[in-house]
């Protein structure tokens, strides 16, 4: 069969050669990039921030902010003043110190970046949590890691039940004539009165940087902790991945509440000393083609979700805008179907670039390069410097072409470094002291590209076949009909199980029987008879992440009336 690609982007990249470099390339030679590996201590903020405002760069925009009310830019030399506001503020009204756990539950703004950076200075461990989690969800999070202060804003205040929570010792508020107390600081009221002067707290490569609850099918959300020395993988990654460079725009649509929020929201492109676009509020498709208008992005980075809720907005919307600056694209977050990527091309005339990688993974592991041609639905190749092999359930190597686990050699520069409290789960995720087992379930084609399949526990066995219910869902979304659809295995006596899918249909069209029939001989002619859905159901909305995944776990639960497990992580 012929595979479709994308011819590589022709251009200056900065990963100019995926095989030359992949065969000869040491991580430790990227040390050398930072200021510590002179004096062998590290500061995430130092690194992202203050260096730039100490060089050539000390009037360069890091941040421009953009909402509906606000709209403001901060150089690199301005967010080196704010952070050091804020950690003296933050030193100034709490007991916190160096590896302590700072929570961050508040929207998108300005304060939320100063004082996340101030946290690192003073060497916190700082903990984002989306803003749209409730009391079940934060309760869980903050005493989990014993967090000792949080910042937050009034209106999210009620959720956080602080009588529970006996190490939270202080809440920073981020509003409008805020009473304090005891435990409560009014963190606008104290930024300006703090000296704009602060001795960075120097931290060894291993001490901790970000904690990132995830949640699993089952049990409670795990904290995974990132060390300081991530930032070796998220800045080579920023340059080969992202393809940042000096003249750079670039905007991460992600919350930081999502690993891809604070990795490539902020830490990635700030250590290369990119200026960064952040936009708050809610998802609009005009509000983000005017963004990239507004503010002439040249390097995008969002997830499959909002690519296909763009598609659904319409080509003719596209026109209103001038996109002329994008020069990148890129995915991250679940699989990128074929069509969206040959979207992309149509409507943008870019690439899509696929990449893939884990909260446990810290950076980007597998992706598409743009010196590198694309095979439109696969994830791309493994970061040069990293091993991933498709491993079976005993950690032997398969050959290409089989499906099995996805699999990562341990070592990574940015690999997860605890769950915190619990270090039996850490110990479950690597085989054999050698394979960190991803739980995602893929194979590797003859030369050397990665197709994801699913999770592994969502892969479908259906009269024996294997199906891979991405792959389903990407046949159906090709279907004029379809706007978004879930896979599932549903049990069945005879055949193990069998393929139901879950539809919510574009605009102008009815849910009927006709129209089943008519999806179901799509995915057979399309893929394969055994692949098509035996049974479809219509929704007006399928379950979804805050980041977009479908959440098929969900799905299953629904339909096989089951207890659908933690719900903290699922959208509104
Ligand atoms: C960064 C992030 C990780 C899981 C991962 C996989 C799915 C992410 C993907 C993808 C297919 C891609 N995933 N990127 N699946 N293609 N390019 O998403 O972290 O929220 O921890 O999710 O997301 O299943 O195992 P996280």
């Amino acid at each position: 069969m012929k595979v479709e690609t994308i011819a590589a982007v022709q251009g200056d990249h900065n990963l100019h050669n995926y095989e030359e470099v992949s065969s000869d390339f040491n991580w430790a030679d990227v040390e050398k990039e930072f200021s510590w590996s002179k004096t062998g201590k590290i500061n995430m903020a130092y690194e992202t921030i203050d260096r730039h405002a100490e060089s050539d760069r000390k009037n360069k925009v890091a941040l421009y902010y953009q909402d509906q009310k606000r709209h403001e830019s901060y150089t690199f030399y301005e967010m080196k003043r704010m952070t050091n506001r804020a950690a003296n503020l933050l030193k100034a009204h709490s007991d916190l110190e160096k590896g302590d756990r700072f929570f961050i539950f508040m929207p998108r703004s300005p304060e939320l970046y100063f004082a996340m950076f101030g946290a690192l200075k003073m060497g916190l461990i700082v903990g984002p949590l989306f803003e749209a989690f409730m009391e079940g969800a934060i309760y869980d999070r903050l005493d989990d890691s014993e967090a000792k202060a949080i910042i937050t804003t009034p209106e999210l205040l009620p959720r956080i039940p602080l009588d529970r929570l006996p190490n939270l010792k202080t809440v920073f508020l981020v509003g409008e004539n805020v009473e304090e107390d005891g435990k409560i600081v009014d963190f606008k009221k104290h930024l300006h009165t703090c000296s704009d002067r602060f001795e960075i707290e120097w931290l060894d490569k291993e001490d901790g940087l970000v904690l990132h609850y995830t949640s699993g099918s089952t049990g409670k959300p795990k904290g995974v902790l990132h060390a300081q020395y991530a930032m070796v993988q998220q800045y080579q990654t920023a340059k080969w991945v992202l393809d940042l460079k000096e003249q750079d725009v670039y905007w991460c649509t992600a919350d930081p509440g999502w690993v891809t929020g604070t990795a490539y929201g902020v830490f990635a492109p700030w250590l290369t000393g990119t200026t960064t676009v952040i936009i708050g509020g809610r998802f609009s498709p005009d509000a983000w083609y005017k963004a990239i208008e507004d503010f002439g992005v040249t390097v995008w980075y969002s997830a499959p979700t909002a690519f296909r809720m763009l598609m659904g907005a319409g080509d003719a919307l596209v026109k209103e805008y001038d996109l002329s600056t994008l020069r990148h694209v890129l995915s991250v977050g679940e699989p990128l179907n074929p069509e969206v990527v040959r979207w992309g091309v149509q409507v943008f005339n870019k690439r899509i670039h696929d990449t893939w990688w884990m909260t446990e993974t810290g950076a980007q592991t597998i992706c598409n390069y743009p010196s590198m041609d694309i095979r439109p639905g696969s994830m791309g190749k493994p970061v040069p410097g990293i091993k991933v092999a498709i491993v079976d359930d005993r950690g032997n190597e398969l050959p290409p072409n089989q499906m099995g686990n996805l699999a990562i050699e341990k070592g990574w520069p940015s690999m997860m470094r605890q769950i915190w409290n619990n270090p039996a789960k850490y110990e479950s995720y690597f085989m054999n002291d050698k394979w960190y087992v991803s739980g995602d379930s893929a194979y590797m084609d003859e030369d050397g590209y990665f197709w994801f399949q699913g999770r592994v526990d969502d892969v479908i066995m259906t009269s024996g076949e294997r199906v891979g219910p991405f792959e389903v869902e990407s046949k159906l979304l090709e279907h004029p009909a379809v706007a978004e659809a879930g896979v599932i295995g549903k049990p069945d006596p005879v055949r193990g199980e069998v393929i139901k899918a879950f539809v919510a249909l574009n605009e102008g069209f009815e849910p009927s029987e006709e129209l089943i029939q008519d999806i179901q001989q799509f995915v057979k002619k399309g893929l394969a008879a055994h692949a098509a859905p035996k049974e479809i159901e219509f929704k007006d909305k399928l379950p979804k992440t805050r980041s977009g995944k479908i959440m098929r776990r969900v799905l299953k639960a629904w339909e096989l009336d089951l207890p659908t497990g933690d719900l903290s992580t699922m959208e509104d």
